[in-house]
């Protein structure tokens, strides 16, 4: 039933614009109303989080707007939707970002100035939702923004953590977590939806039947069930659209767990009610490992079924038949976190809507596209059998039922049975288990990597029986980046002078930066461009010395690497390398090293011993080089704590050597490589996930490769990697490793860096002595090049003027096209 005068009215936002405008005036006015009457302050009473929060909602109300207008002509058009399930989202601080899509930056800068207000200072105020662990959930934000840009009728679905990733503190030296409190002082951006609810079942046992009319049917008795609450948040594209990411609240049933009224029931009810509360209470921290937990099972079960309902609601309601569900969803799974939906939609189907197998197998199999991210064993999930059954046990048999259909399907296709036990659902070497990649791949209509070289290792050889079968289903998006957010934002000073050049059509479309091209051997415009790094990085030396406490010279190179901290990274290859440096310093040897500043971020899990005693080597390294009058003039070593987007946006416009390091055939694609090179750093790198397609558009001659490639990796691996040979034979290795043991850093206990040193000479699993020479060949290289400015800043501008296809508008368009065979609407404002 429609209210015919709301709905004029509705139809009215957007041409009336003074319901809600955009000019100086109206967003004084209004942000002044929300002041008052929102949040009823009296001026003299006022906090920064009350103008944050004051200007959050008026900046709030647009961004709906755009979002109820996108949504009417979504539906006009009655386009097919993507729905992209991701159990992390990362989308950074929301206000700045929201200005830039909405046109109002200026304008909202000035409103303020009238009252006397500094927009930057109340853009700072903000705590961003660090609902991710890093990569992967960033990527899903990035894809947002770009889903808005583009008009892709879209929604993310998620997990509205209480507390996202952890905070990460320095403390004499080493690692230590803070939980996130980022909900504490509210959260303006989201909508809380009390009517959008689903009920999500956990444990019992299933019950099979068969009706009067001789319809075999199975009942699932659970033991216990919990609500689901939608929790909105517009997302803007650039220029007028918005989209929802929708994250779900785990709550108590109260009927469920209520119902009993006497006095000790009442309390175990309580109980139960904080029980159901934890499943989104926090976020798990590892990345790129398994937790194996049982809430982290239940997490991803609890928002996958919530989401398909809702799909199934929104999609009935519009009076559409369940049979073309898949023509009107394409579900993108972001990495096998989500993949119990497979079994859960069928679930649905089968067991609420009455459906046959083959047709809910059908619907499903065409509604549902993996992205796989990482190729590493320890990240490929899979949950034990009897830990499924326990908390999932009506999708269990499913799983075995989808399982024995698709083996019954390999027989007749030949296979053996050796293919066939690798192929299967269910792992049965050691304790049984569900692999979710299998499950995710049979359960799919396409499966993709995230760059070229990832793509073709997961055919070739982690889901290479899978590739054989169906090639068809195989495909790549290479990852992209947001750089409305990454530049235009977070850069403003490049960008302007980027946009003085050749106009800013590239806000849309990023591969009008080949434009620069012809620019990048003029010396003046070198010159500028050397000027707006520069004072990049004089901002960023006071957030060092603010948040590290290091005073650094802006006139030294920037040497970054920021992202999680993982040994397949190989932060350490770049410690050994900066020691290295500091030995030959003190042998009075250094006159070739270019004063450098070696800044790092990122944090490690919580539980990864190896990744937090690599953090404690760098604060050490840090300590003896930094107080070392005779080097500290030429060598600096940072570590920034608590690396997040917002501080992320702070560090890749003042950089001006990316290092993306990992041993090759390890990092699936990378993203901070691109937001490196966008921002005008040069990279050193290994050819590995998107590193390679970097190489291939900024050209060989403007990227510093060293290392070996994955063949060689492989190859190393395969004739028995010795790693204690290059310990014995290369007297620089050994100086360094040794110094590693030697008592110079740290505490002065020459044991504290011992299992370093052991893994190192030992196993080194990612062949950093193997990588060694190669790296310090490269750096030689680098400060040779940072001699000479206009070269240096020649390669600079076409590494920038080449970054075209690594937008996320660009890997958008491809999901669109490959994968969703969805087309954007256009969208009238
Ligand atoms: N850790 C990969 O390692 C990749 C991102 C996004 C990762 C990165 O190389 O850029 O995904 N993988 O595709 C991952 O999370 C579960 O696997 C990452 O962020």
């Amino acid at each position: 039933e429609h209210n015919r005068s709301i709905e004029k009215y509705f139809s009215s936002i957007g041409e009336n614009a003074s319901e809600i405008g955009r000019s100086k005036a109206d967003i004084k006015k209004d942000f002044l109303h929300k002041l008052f009457y929102h949040l009823g302050r009296v001026p003299a009473l006022t906090t920064d989080n009350d103008l944050y929060t004051a200007l959050a909602l008026t900046v709030r109300d647009r961004a709906l707007r755009q979002f109820v207008r996108s949504t009417e002509q979504f539906a006009e058009k009655d386009a097919r939707g993507v729905a992209y399930f991701s159990a992390e989202f990362l989308p950074g601080p929301h206000l700045g970002n929201n200005l830039l899509n909405l046109e109002i930056m200026e304008e909202t800068r000035q409103a303020l100035a009238e009252l006397d207000l500094d927009l930057d200072h109340i853009l700072e105020q903000e705590v961003e939702p660090g609902l991710g662990n890093g990569g992967l959930g960033r990527l899903a934000s990035c894809y947002m923004n770009s889903m808005a840009t583009l008009g892709i009728p879209a929604i993310g679905y998620g997990i509205r953590y209480e507390f996202g990733i952890f905070k990460q503190e320095i403390r004499e030296g080493w690692q230590s977590e803070a939980t996130d409190k980022w909900l504490h002082y509210g959260n303006p951006w989201e909508v809380m939806r009390p009517e959008i609810s689903y009920e999500v079942k956990f444990g019992g046992r299933t019950e099979a039947g068969t009706s009067k009319e001789g319809k075999y049917f199975v009942e699932w008795h659970p033991e216990s069930v919990i609500k689901g609450t939608a929790y909105d948040t517009p997302i803007l594209g650039y220029q007028s659209n918005g989209i929802i990411m929708r994250l779900w609240k785990a709550e108590a049933v109260e009927s469920f767990d209520f119902s009993i009224y006497n006095m000790g029931d009442y309390y175990r009810a309580v109980e139960k009610k904080l029980r159901s509360e934890n499943i989104t209470k926090v976020l798990y921290p590892n990345d790129e490992n398994l937790s194996g937990k049982e809430l982290r099972l239940k997490q991803q079960y609890f928002f996958v079924s919530c989401s398909l309902q809702d799909m199934i609601h929104l999609h009935l309601l519009q009076g559409r038949r369940l049979n073309e569900f898949h023509e009107k969803f394409s579900v993108q799974l972001n990495d096998t976190h989500p993949s119990i939906a497979v079994a859960e939609l069928m679930r649905l189907l089968l067991d609420e809507h009455d459906m046959e197998w083959d047709d809910a197998w059908h619907i499903t199999s065409h509604t549902f596209a993996y992205t796989n991210h990482t190729l590493l064993p320890e990240a490929l999930e899979k949950w034990s059998i009897s830990l499924l059954g326990r908390i999932l046990p009506r999708h269990l048999e499913l799983i075995y039922e989808i399982n024995s259909r698709f083996l019954e399907e390999l027989r007749e296709k030949g296979l053996n049975g050796e293919q066939i036990a690798r192929m299967s659902l269910i792992d049965d070497h050691g304790e049984q288990a569900v692999r979710m990649a299998h499950l995710a791949t049979v359960g799919s209509y396409k499966v993709n990597g995230v760059s070229a070289l990832h793509s073709r290792l997961l055919k070739t050889q982690v889901l290479n029986d899978f590739a054989k079968l169906w090639p068809e289903k195989f495909t790549n998006v290479t990852n992209g980046v947001a750089h409305r957010r990454f530049l235009a934002l977070s850069n403003p000073r490049l960008a302007s002078l980027i946009t003085e050049k050749i106009g800013d059509q590239w806000l849309t479309d990023l591969t009008s930066f080949r434009e620069l091209e012809k620019y990048a051997g003029d010396p003046a415009f070198q010159q500028q461009w050397r000027k707006v790094k520069l004072e990049n990085k004089k901002e960023l030396c006071k957030l060092l010395a603010e948040r590290a406490g290091v005073e650094v010279d802006p006139a030294m190179l920037f040497d970054v690497q920021v992202k999680r901290i993982h040994e397949y990274k190989r932060q350490h290859l770049k410690v050994l390398h900066i020691i290295d440096l500091y030995l030959r310093i003190k042998d009075g040897k250094g006159e070739d090293i270019a004063a450098s500043a070696f800044i790092f971020a990122g944090k490690a899990a919580p539980g990864y011993f190896m990744a937090k005693l690599i953090i404690r080597l760098i604060t050490a390294v840090a300590d003896l080089i930094n107080n070392d009058e005779e080097v500290n003039r030429k060598l600096k070593v940072v570590f920034l704590p608590n690396f997040n987007v917002k501080q992320a946006q702070r560090v890749y416009p003042a950089a001006d050597l990316s290092e993306q390091i990992s041993m090759a055939g390890k990092e699936a694609s990378g993203t901070g490589n691109m937001k490196f090179a966008l921002n005008g750093a040069l990279t050193i790198g290994t050819l590995d996930g998107a590193n390679v397609e970097i190489m291939e558009e900024v050209g060989e001659e403007n990227f510093f490769l060293f290392g070996q490639t994955t063949e060689e990796v492989q190859e190393t691996k395969r004739k028995g990697y010795r790693p204690y040979e290059f310990y014995e034979e290369n007297s620089n290795i050994r100086r360094v490793l040794d110094f590693l043991v030697s008592g110079a850093l740290g505490e002065g206990d020459p044991e504290l860096f011992r299992p370093l040193f052991n893994n190192l000479v030992q196993q080194d699993q990612y062949q950093l002595l193997k990588d060694f020479r190669s790296y310090c060949e490269k750096k030689e290289e680098v400060f040779k090049l940072w001699a000479n400015e206009s070269e240096w800043d020649r390669r600079s501008i076409l590494n920038v003027a080449r970054m075209g296809k690594f937008s996320s508008d660009r890997s958008i368009r491809d999901y669109c096209e490959n994968i969703w065979n969805v087309e954007p609407v256009r969208l009238r404002d």
